[in-house]
């Protein structure tokens, strides 16, 4: 399909749809955060008896498993539209699976908001909850196979019909990211059906803890990975095309795509560093890979700077830094994930402080960690995600960003910015000061440490006012981009690769080989320390209900 036409009204309405979840739960995700910030400030006390669990999990699901995944999946689904195309038998697909989705997210929804899941976002047993949560959570799984098993077919169709030609730059990276979810996502569905469903149910009286830790987490890090793609893809083939210029470099955008598959998935042990029963060795060998996996988001750091630069320079500027004066800082199509990017630099250094085994064990289950979460996933992923629908809503609704728009989108970003900031920095030091995570207001019945706390926690309440009204200003940019905008042509922005570009390999489309190592490394990570965990478990657990 030509990339300046607009989709079909029916493509165009497909991708929508999953545009409106992720705004609405932008919104009541959002919401919930506000309210959590304001209890833990000790000023305030939640409205109507409600529990600050049940709304604690509202913000973690609905943020961060149905926003997401609603998200990358349109957008996802979109960019294979517009590279490989899409036939009227997948669109129908594509459908099954948008439904499936949402029919799991009301289902999980409906049963967290009646107080029957207080179990955030991880479900860590041996918290249970009703079995209706994790069917609704098994559903959203399946949908997103759907979604995953569609995209697959639309490459491969294209293929087909492409004989000897590299798939489009846009549609290998989704391949990819598609790719790890589903092996990802194996692990926690496997956890669900074999363990959480029968327990739930009172079938089975006990569930092996570390297990389904250990499950969830080998799918818990690629999720934050299969967040962070997407914005990735817009980093390297998007963001280069708003500010003039072209495709650094397409094979080292695919080298880093499938050094995020291959080393995405056997890390999940970073998780679980503090947790008794897993050997030390796998501990470590799991770190060591989780620094393996850090050399991609180099190489993306060091790739979109050089094409900061060589935009710059090609257009005439020539002092050390005067490429830089000259990047279009009014574009919010650049702005926002520009924000998000520089935001990756303390938030990817919070990581690799979290990954190392000593440090780890001063923050773990410390606030440090919502503080270095809110600075990735919070920041720069949604940044990339804010700026992707500042061209793509008006693209699929055929209207306009108007100068107005943009410059409320900048706005936008810049409240956000200082509300994280604010937010961001104090969690990471009350962390360091033993502040708990995942945690009511309590002033623990007094001690020094604890007074040391509370105006960390009265500042993340002022940030998390703020970043409440940045949601607020965004759904409204949002509303007017899907139904007010003036109608127009809004671009649908791919960067080209230069003309003199050197051959892209041809060994960085074999699936079976990337696949194949992938499936190897998680074996060799996996295999020996789930034995041992079925093997020396204490006893099971039993529900623990409230
Ligand atoms: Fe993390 C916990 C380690 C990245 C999200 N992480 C979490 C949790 C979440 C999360 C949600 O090892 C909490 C889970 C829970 O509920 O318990 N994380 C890492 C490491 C990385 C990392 C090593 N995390 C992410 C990303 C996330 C995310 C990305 C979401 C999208 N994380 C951990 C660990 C824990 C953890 C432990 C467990 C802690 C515990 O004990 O519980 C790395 O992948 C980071 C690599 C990134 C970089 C940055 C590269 C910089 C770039 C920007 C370039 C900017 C430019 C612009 C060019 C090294 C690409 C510059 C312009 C200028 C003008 C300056
Ligand atoms: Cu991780």
């Amino acid at each position: 399909m030509n990339k300046h036409m607009n989709f079909s009204k029916k493509e165009s309405r497909l991708y929508m749809s999953f545009m409106y979840v992720t705004f609405a739960s932008l919104l009541i995700g959002g919401l919930m955060g506000l309210l959590q910030t304001l209890a833990r400030s000790g000023e305030f006390q939640l409205p109507f008896g409600i529990n600050y669990y049940t709304i604690l999990t509202v913000h973690g699901v609905i943020l961060g498993l149905v926003l997401t995944t609603f998200f990358i999946i349109g957008f996802q689904f979109a960019l294979l539209g517009k590279t490989v195309g899409l036939s009227d038998k997948q669109r129908k697909w594509a459908w099954i699976s948008f439904w499936t989705m949402l029919v799991g997210t009301v289902i999980a929804a409906v049963t967290i908001l009646v107080g029957q899941a207080n179990v955030l976002y991880t479900f860590y047993a041996p918290l249970r909850a009703h079995v209706a949560f994790y069917i609704g959570l098994a559903l959203v799984i399946v949908g997103s196979w759907i979604a995953v098993f569609t995209n697959f077919r639309q490459l491969y169709v294209w293929k087909k019909a492409h004989p000897g030609e590299k798939s489009p730059l846009l549609a290998f990276m989704v391949t990819i990211n598609m790719a790890m979810w589903f092996i990802a996502s194996l692990g926690v569905a496997t956890s669900v059906l074999v363990q959480f469903i029968p327990w739930s149910l009172g079938y089975a009286e006990t569930i092996n803890v570390l297990l389904s830790r250990t499950l969830f987490w080998y799918f818990g890090h690629p999720l934050v990975y299969f967040w962070l793609l997407p914005a990735y893809m817009a980093w390297y083939a998007i963001i280069p095309k708003i500010i003039g210029g072209k495709l650094f470099s397409d094979s080292l955008a695919r080298l880093a795509f499938i050094l995020l598959l291959m080393f995405s998935i056997p890390v999940g042990f970073h998780h679980q560093l503090t947790e008794p029963g897993i050997d030390p060795t796998w501990k470590f060998i799991q770190v060591v890979l989780t620094f393996m996996v850090v050399i991609p988001s180099l190489m993306t750091a060091f790739s979109i700077f050089a094409t900061f630069e060589t935009t710059g320079r090609r257009k005439g500027y020539k002092s050390l830094f005067g490429w830089f004066k000259k990047l279009p800082w009014k574009d919010v199509r650049f702005f926002a994930p520009f924000i998000g990017m520089v935001a990756f630099i303390p938030g990817g250094a919070g990581g690799i402080v979290n990954a190392s085994h000593q440090m780890n064990s001063l923050i773990h289950n410390t606030i440090w960690v919502t503080g270095h979460f809110h600075l990735t996933v919070a920041t720069t992923v949604i940044l990339t995600y804010f700026g992707i629908a500042y061209w793509l809503v008006p693209h699929l609704t055929g209207r306009r960003l108007t100068p107005k728009l943009n410059k409320l989108g900048i706005i936008q970003t810049i409240i956000w910015t200082f509300g994280m900031t604010i937010m961001s920095t104090s969690m990471h030091i009350q962390g360091l000061l033993g502040g708990p995570r995942r945690s009511n207001f309590s002033n623990y019945a007094g001690g020094a440490q604890v007074d040391t706390w509370i105006n960390y926690q009265i500042a993340q309440a002022v940030g998390g006012t703020i970043l409440f009204i940045a949601i607020i200003l965004m759904t409204y940019i949002f509303i007017q981009l899907a139904f007010f905008a003036p109608r127009g042509v809004e671009e649908f922005p791919i960067a080209e690769e230069e003309i003199d570009a050197e051959p892209t390999p041809k060994i960085l489309e074999n699936w079976y080989l990337w696949i194949g190592i992938t499936i190897a490394l998680i074996l060799f990570a996996y295999t020996i320390p789930i034995i041992d965990i079925l093997k020396h478990s204490p006893p099971g657990s039993v529900p623990f209900d409230w």
